[in-house]
């Protein structure tokens, strides 16, 4: 009964097989597939109404990298762990790296925090303040600086600078101080690493944000120069917005860098991804693998990660429900015929090209999955097995009465 999954997995095969689809070019790309957990999405989050903790929840920066170690542990594909500074901070990033190495994970993505200090009230790139403008940049120094000693590639920008009422600032002077500092800090960047900018539509500011959508973030990029490129957060368009139709674009621009999934029904909910619209995300991964598969498309790989808060679920469980949503749209994705596609489109058969997508997307991926999860040496169905497991029961003792470090408070 326990290996049934291998005979799906059989079944399966031939039915690809069948369709006419590289299932040896499909086993490569799933297997390949990596995808980053961020430290804050470990640690105590909540609302602006408040904040509910969890029993074993991580507290501290090793606390938060134990949990991610578990979870690559589990799923064999979340090797590295972005952090936030300030909320990540460490007397000694070696040491840092040298735990994050003990829990078999490395620090991927770092990013700076230029929207807590009360400096930042009025913005930080966007500052008509010189000074503040400056302290942003010392920041976006000593981020390098950290990039360096853990060995990460990766700048991740996001910034909160907006207005809240017309007339408050003015547009186009926030535009310029925001491209001067964007070139400053890409000057700043290690060798061979890149820099991503990260936009959203609004929150924390509710009339305008400076960086408020992929155009924006693009122009900007493409100020600053070719290791520059732009992140997007599932999270951060207005209702509505086709996000693979502006995925298709930036790859085509060779300007895609990243992702942050997340799902979200009303604003920038930072649910479980694949949650509410797997469908999208299904369609979504349907532009990125037939991007990669066409290797010329991408000038750096795609830094997958995920920026979700859980508020009502265990952050450990969420975070590995997550990672299988992912891995599933991904695997989806990679059985869409595209020669078959290609004929439907060119012959304008929009209901024969609409079945192609279809019926990737019906497809039940699980023995898929399992049988590249056992190729990886991961747990088969690694939610599962957590949910069996006494990690959080243990964790709960261990992390018994220690006070919360910094963190995301209030998302
Ligand atoms: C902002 O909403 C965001 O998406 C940015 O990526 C931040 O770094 C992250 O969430 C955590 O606040
Ligand atoms: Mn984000």
């Amino acid at each position: 009964m326990a290996d049934l999954w291998r005979e799906e997995w059989k079944l399966l095969e031939r039915k690809l097989q069948d369709r006419g689809l590289d299932v040896t070019a499909i086993r490569t790309a799933v297997a390949n597939f990596r995808c980053e957990t961020p430290s804050w999405g470990y640690g105590p989050s909540g609302t602006r109404f408040g904040v509910f903790p969890q029993p074993g929840e991580a507290r501290t920066i090793h606390e938060k990298l134990e949990d991610a170690g578990e979870c690559h542990r589990l799923t064999g594909v979340c090797p590295t762990v972005a952090v936030h500074i300030p909320w990540d901070k460490a007397d000694d990033y070696d040491a840092l790296k040298g735990f994050a190495a003990q829990q078999k994970v490395r620090i991927g993505a770092v990013n700076p925090n230029v929207f807590q200090d009360l400096d930042y009230k009025y913005g930080s790139f966007g500052h008509a303040d010189e000074r503040v403008r400056r302290k942003a940049l010392e920041h976006m120094q000593e981020c390098c600086a950290i990039m360096k000693s853990v060995g990460s590639d990766i700048l991740s920008l996001w910034f909160a600078d907006g207005t809240d009422y017309p007339g408050q600032a003015d547009f186009r002077e926030r535009k310029q101080r925001f491209t001067e500092c964007l070139q400053a800090t890409y000057k700043m960047l290690p060798a061979k690493s890149r820099m991503l900018i990260e936009y959203k539509l609004f929150e924390p500011a509710f009339y305008h944000t400076d960086l408020a959508d992929w155009g924006m973030a693009l122009n900007f990029a493409q100020k600053c120069g070719e290791n520059a490129q732009v992140l997007v957060d599932l999270g951060h368009h207005a209702q509505g917005v086709n996000i693979e139709h502006l995925v298709a674009f930036l790859i085509d621009e060779k300007r895609l860098g990243g992702f942050h999934f997340n799902n979200r029904k009303y604003a920038d909910d930072d649910l479980t991804c694949g949650s509410t619209n797997p469908y999208e995300l299904f369609l979504i991964f349907a532009e990125l693998t037939a991007a990669e598969a066409e290797k010329s498309t991408l000038p750096h790989p795609i830094a997958y990660m995920i920026d979700q808060s859980h508020n009502t679920k265990n952050k450990l469980e969420a975070m590995i429900q997550t990672v299988e949503q992912v891995q599933t749209a991904q695997a989806k994705a990679l059985l869409v015929n595209r020669k078959k596609l290609k004929a439907a489109q060119a012959n304008n058969d929009v209901v024969g090209a609409e079945r192609c997508v279809m019926e990737a997307y019906n497809t039940d991926v699980e023995p898929l999955l399992m049988s590249v999860r056992e190729q990886l040496g991961a747990a088969l169905k690694p939610l599962e097995i957590f949910r069996l497991s006494d990690y959080t029961r243990k964790k709960a003792e261990a992390r018994r009465g220690k006070v919360a470090g910094a963190g995301l408070g209030v998302n």
